[in-house]
């Protein structure tokens, strides 16, 4: 009984947070909690990292928008308003190329995330990029109220 309901929560868990998705995001597997530092946020098109309720944050609601794939444009908004574009929030590196050409190459070459990390463009995500930590330094938002942690 106590298994059912474990493997039930489990499926439905994976029927609607799309993990897979995390695979086509830079850094998707890796994105740093706002509300907890130190810890990272599993669902990062989510509102919450964890329970059942999960509505799309401002990312989530950009890639859905995008086709559930991360474009260029994706790469060049700034889904949470704090004045970070999503693609720097993800951890490119810019000090050889422009956020432009980094966004514009991995929106031709979506699998090509493992390149940019090896060749030094991608290094680890610095902030979340539908969840306002106020990093940015246009910050134009708030955090939300209730992180949960
Ligand atoms: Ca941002």
């Amino acid at each position: 009984m106590v298994l059912t309901a474990v493997l039930g929560c489990l499926l439905v868990t994976v029927a609607h947070a799309m993990p897979q998705y995390r695979d086509i995001i830079l850094n998707g597997h890796n994105i740093p909690n706002p509300c907890c530092p130190g810890r990272r946020w599993d669902r990062v098109g989510h509102m919450t990292t964890s329970g059942r309720a999960m509505p799309l944050n401002d990312f989530g609601s950009d890639f859905a928008a995008n086709g559930r794939r991360f474009t260029e444009e994706l790469c060049l908004a700034d889904s949470d308003g704090d004045g970070m574009k999503n693609g720097l929030e993800l951890g490119l590196v810019t000090n050889r190329f422009s956020l432009a050409t980094l966004c514009k190459f991995i929106g031709m070459y979506p699998q090509a995330i493992n390149f940019l990390r090896i060749r030094g463009h991608l290094g680890n995500a610095i902030s979340h990029p539908g969840i306002c930590d106020q990093r940015g330094a246009q910050s134009n938002c708030q955090p939300p109220s209730q992180c949960g942690c």
